[in-house]
């Protein structure tokens, strides 16, 4: 984690040095809506917002109290552009992606001064960038991610040891509450220290409920170990997941190249957007970036 003075004044100005604490001791922290602001009516517009884009995907009404309003079963035949992981013999959840794009209420997210905060606490502040803007809708089945919960660290792809510095972190922002039979994120405190992934349903013994309100912020470190528990009660179980990375990790979404450059202007920071964005970062160039000033001698 980062020692750095002005961010920890910023912090501390949000209200957020407990939950600073707690990121460091657990490698999670949920940040409830008094602080965040995120208001009942808030809650509800953006459930609705996502809501509409899961319909504009799958083709089928969904309802909060009871979730698809049909039987939904895998499509051989069409790409799963929206399913990131096939658990079980039926669907159980769908993944809607480039939200930043869709909405401004997304970009106004992805840019809400308590996440941004938090994570270039674990990230590093002038380092962080986004990596995705996306959803999950969840319904009920016995199954979930099976016996493993799905544990994993979302750094896995990045070679260790580790460190403490994040090279992602993920600010996740419950749009429903979040229990245990309702299919809440489950982790293992503390194991963002232990500078590797899971593994499998041994790790799950370990696993504990992230229990948390709608409208409340769940912060992770890159290294927590984190899955969730299947969602064993009627209707839906809604979140929006901003994952940050650090400048030298890939992003998931090349916002660079998929997202209209004027949509930054759009939303409550344009320049804080931006610049998580990576609009104006160097690298990766796709023309000379360094000037050429040498000539042969006698031109
Ligand atoms: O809530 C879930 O099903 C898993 C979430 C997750 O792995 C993530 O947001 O990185
Ligand atoms: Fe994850």
């Amino acid at each position: 984690m980062n020692d750095d003075s002005v961010l920890n004044l910023e912090l501390e100005a949000l209200g957020l040095s407990s939950h600073v604490a707690e990121l460091a001791k657990s490698g999670l922290c949920v940040v409830p809506p008094e602080v965040t602001g995120a208001s009942a009516q808030w809650v509800r517009s953006m459930s609705e917002l996502v809501l509409r884009r899961t319909t504009e995907f799958i083709g089928c009404g969904f309802t909060l109290e009871r979730g698809p309003d049909a039987a939904l079963e895998y499509n051989p035949d069409a790409e799963p552009v929206n399913i990131v992981v096939r658990t079980g013999n039926r669907p159980n959840q769908v993944v809607v992606q480039q939200l930043a794009g869709y909405h401004r209420e997304f970009r106004d997210l992805a840019v809400h001064p308590a996440a941004v905060a938090l994570v270039r606490h674990l990230i590093g502040e002038p380092r962080t960038r986004f990596s995705h803007h996306q959803c999950f809708v969840k319904w009920r089945d016995e199954y979930g991610y099976g016996s493993t919960l799905g544990l994993h660290a979302d750094q896995t792809a990045v070679p260790g040891p580790w460190g403490q510095t994040a090279f992602v972190a993920n600010a996740t922002w419950c749009l429903t509450d979040y229990t245990q039979s309702g299919g809440a994120l489950a982790y293992v405190p503390g194991s963002h220290r232990r500078d590797g992934k899971p593994d499998g349903a041994e790790a799950a013994r370990e696993a504990v409920p992230v229990e948390a309100e709608a409208g409340s912020l769940i912060v992770f470190h890159g290294a927590t170990w984190h899955g969730a528990y299947p969602r064993t009660i009627p209707g839906l179980r809604l979140c929006v997941t901003n994952l940050y990375r650090h400048v030298m990790v890939t992003p998931q979404e090349d916002l660079r190249h998929s997202l209209d450059r004027r949509l930054a202007d759009d939303c409550r920071n344009p320049e804080l957007f931006r610049e998580l964005a990576g609009f104006n970062d160097g690298f990766p160039y796709v023309t000379q970036r360094k000037p050429v000033r040498v000539v042969p001698s006698g031109r």
